[in-house]
């Protein structure tokens, strides 16, 4: 069940050569126009001093072709919550103006809209995006119809916010998948995590639900939610100069440009859907997937941090032939993020494995390490944990700890 790749390639080729017949196709019917610039997510863009009925007709047909991508990578629709219900239909912060009150979005339940800086008993609300954000009471659930590309992969991340002691679950669906995203665990001291959620779209138009299926006795109680984005993954396959997919952790979930938090790979996701394509989060507890702009990166501008010691783990399982000889090689490193101390990155490969100790002053850095391992199967589990937990020395609410990339695997000619 781990090995999809047909599909992945199948996904990921299609629209770059759709794309590409098509800027060839206006390239010659239009030499007029300058396709100019390849944007992020659909890698495609228009120059906008054009006028008349031609570039009419291919505003048009750019729209009906990538209409979708224009909506991948960033915000969904009103996905920053900050279009609110009409006076009319609230009564104080609880929407009561129907399943259209909040625009773009259905709404059921009972459902309140936050003005960042109200209070909650002598909780003072923070909202981490804009001025608004909305709380999903019991069985609550805001919804949004995304148009997608039937077979592509994507990823969700939305900012979330528990409020009350009691554990606090969010069931996010994307027909006919669900995962159940416990919340009761802060990784970050904000109060707000970014956390994100893959899927694979089983139809063109897809039914994006954030459920909370919690029935708490108070029902203001219920996690907030704000910033809710999509972005389109592209996964990436083993190579003969990597038996691993996405070794270098490059492909994986949006990350808010302005978040200096990076995002939450919640526990107990499959490889099929991982909004961190390639890998599993296996056992309880996430890994943070860290960004460039914000965090020291051993290679490219994505890394993993085990923020949760033993009980986080990722994990890979990569085809092997018994008998041969491998090397697993990889970095470990910190963050740059005042995590300090004494780190073990223990490294699995099936039941062979490595403890790769590491000192941290917090502010950056890596090394490389390597396990040499004869397969004993013709699957072999490659995984990652940190031996210790650890927290920053700057901030004793927020967990951190040693960052994982640019790992590898390769087949050794000559044991
Ligand atoms: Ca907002
Ligand atoms: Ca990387």
């Amino acid at each position: 069940m781990f090995y999809k790749q047909g599909q992945r390639g199948h996904a990921h080729t299609s629209p770059a050569a759709l794309l590409h017949s098509l800027y060839i196709f206006f390239f010659h019917l239009l030499p007029s126009f300058h396709l100019y610039h390849y944007p992020k997510s659909a890698e495609f863009h228009i120059q906008h001093n054009m006028k008349g009925s031609r570039f009419m007709f291919l505003s048009v047909l750019l729209y009906a072709t990538f209409h979708v991508s224009s909506l991948t990578d960033g915000l969904v629709g009103n996905g920053n919550f900050e279009l609110g219900p009409k006076p009319s239909e609230l009564k104080g912060t609880v929407v009561i103006g129907g399943r259209h009150a909040i625009p773009e979005w259905e709404i059921s339940g009972f459902v309140e809209y936050i003005k960042s800086g109200q209070k909650q008993g002598d909780m003072l609300l923070v909202v981490p995006e804009g001025a608004y954000a909305v709380r999903l009471g019991n069985e609550a659930s805001i919804e949004q119809k995304i148009k997608v590309i039937k077979g592509m992969y994507y990823s969700i991340t939305f900012m979330v916010a528990r409020t009350c002691a009691q554990e606090e679950r969010l069931n996010i669906s994307v027909a006919p998948d669900f995962g159940v995203i416990p919340i009761q665990t802060l990784y970050t001291s904000s109060g707000w995590d970014p956390i994100a959620y893959g899927f694979k779209a089983m139809y063109d138009v897809v039914e994006m639900v954030i459920h909370n299926p919690g029935v708490e006795e108070d029902p203001a109680c219920g996690p907030l939610v704000d910033s809710v984005a999509l972005k389109t993954l592209y996964p990436p396959k083993a190579t003969n100069q990597n038996l691993l997919k996405n070794g270098g952790f490059e492909e994986g979930p949006y990350v808010f440009p302005n978040s200096t938090w990076g995002v939450i790979i919640p526990p107990n996701i499959e490889d099929d859907h991982s909004p961190l394509p390639g890998w599993m989060v296996e056992s309880l507890k996430a890994v943070k997937y860290i960004d460039s702009p914000h965090f020291s990166i051993p290679e490219g501008k994505r890394a993993v941090e085990l923020v949760a010691g033993k009980e986080s783990a990722i994990a890979q399982v990569a085809r092997t032939i018994p008998g041969k000889t491998y090397v697993l090689s990889f970095s470990v490193g910190d963050a740059s993020n005042s995590c300090e101390g004494s780190m073990i990155v223990e490294a699995f490969a099936g039941k062979d494995t490595i403890k790769v100790p590491y000192e941290s002053k917090g502010k950056g850095g890596f090394k490389r390490a390597a396990l040499r391992f004869v397969a004993a199967s013709p699957r072999t589990r490659i995984m990652f944990l940190s031996t210790f937990y650890t927290m920053r020395s700057d901030d004793f609410s927020s967990l951190c700890g040693p960052v994982v990339d640019d790992v590898k695997l390769l087949s050794l000619r000559k044991p």
